[in-house]
């Protein structure tokens, strides 16, 4: 698929910080806008293309920006994460359901093409935990994981009933050293790489054992943009593909941050809120359907991510 004027909601977000500048590398810096919202944007996103300031549960703000830039692809990344979520649902609602709902309203009636992430957080309790397949069943019992499982139906609905080219995938736990994230239950293992270098120590929110499917950021956001360039007729999902990188656990992160920081210690101060969340999520997903469709591969495992991490964020915070 062709992107010619692409849209960036929540681009000051820990998906956003780095996928603008993705983006503008490959298609110019003046065909990607970076729309942020409350939180005061990098330097990077307003020098190096066109910024602007938008509430995605305001529709008509998202109608003027996009055709005052005459967008053809909205990467749709501004919404409440899990934690967060859970500590205010009714915001949570608006902000990721009307959201989106705005989002996918203005693109029917603008032939727009549409990115939307999902989660693993859009499974539940009684999905399967281990090998979870891509269709299967969905029963989350967070307000983020309801959000999230409507909006994989909304955009299949809207790609039916409307045509509008939606794709999405179904991301896990994501690892960055750029941008913060933004209060999910998966944050332990970014935090994890501060604590290690500026302190040899962190108390982990998530207690030993907890199995989670994660990604490095590279990985995360090439296979944004590869979904959106595939030609469609490979596709016999659009939405919510399946897309995993590694599976550990809070005490294997800390032994693979070990291997490069010896001293470094790790103990738990378990927060029961974000534990039931990450109970209910898969432990590794099965992601074939992408692998087979579009041809997702990750290129960062465990150690490899670990090392890259740690190098790099040793730089950044020197
Ligand atoms: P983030 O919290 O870092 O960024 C989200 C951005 O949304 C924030 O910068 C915030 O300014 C913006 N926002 C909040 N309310 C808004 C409003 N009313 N109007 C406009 N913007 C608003 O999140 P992220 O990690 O970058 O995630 C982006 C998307 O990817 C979300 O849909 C998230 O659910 C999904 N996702 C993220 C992860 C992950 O680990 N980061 C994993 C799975 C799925
Ligand atoms: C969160 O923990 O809320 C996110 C996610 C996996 O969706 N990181």
């Amino acid at each position: 698929m062709h992107m010619e004027r692409i849209l960036v909601t929540g681009a000051t977000g820990q998906i956003g910080s780095e996928l603008v500048p993705a983006l503008r590398d490959r298609y110019g810096k003046s065909h990607v806008i970076a729309a942020g919202h409350k939180k005061k944007p990098p330097q990077n996103l307003i020098e190096e293309g066109p910024y602007t300031s938008l509430d995605i549960t305001d529709i008509t703000a998202i109608e003027s920006v996009v055709s005052e830039y005459r967008i053809d692809t909205i990467f749709h990344l501004a919404a409440l994460l899990s934690a967060v979520s859970e500590k205010n649902p009714q915001l949570a609602w608006k902000v990721n359901m009307d959201g989106l709902y705005n989002v996918l309203e203005v693109s029917r009636k603008n032939c727009c093409a549409v990115f939307f992430p999902s989660s693993i957080g859009a499974f539940g309790p009684d999905t399967p935990r281990d090998n979870t397949p891509q269709d299967t069943v969905q029963h989350p019992n967070t307000l983020y994981g309801i959000c999230k499982v409507s909006g994989e139906l909304l955009c299949n609905y809207y790609f039916s009933r409307f045509g509008v080219n939606t794709r999405g995938v179904r991301y896990p736990g994501l690892i960055s050293y750029e941008t913060l994230p933004g209060g999910g239950t998966t944050d332990y293992a970014v935090e994890i790489f501060y604590h290690a270098i500026q302190e040899r120590k962190y108390d982990c929110f998530l207690k030993q054992g907890t199995y989670l499917d994660m990604m490095y950021m590279p990985d995360a956001v090439r296979a944004a943009i590869e979904l959106m360039e595939i030609d469609a007729n490979r596709l016999k999902h659009r939405n919510a593909f399946n897309i995993t990188a590694m599976s550990f656990s809070p005490d294997e992160l800390a032994t693979s941050i070990q291997r490069h920081i010896p001293d470094f210690s790790m103990r738990y101060a378990v927060d029961p809120v974000r534990q039931a969340i990450a109970d209910s999520w898969p432990r590794h997903m099965n992601d074939l359907a992408a692998r087979e469709q579009w041809g997702w591969q990750p290129q960062f495992d465990l150690e490899r991510m670990t090392k890259d991490m740690l190098d790099r964020l040793t730089s950044k915070l020197a």
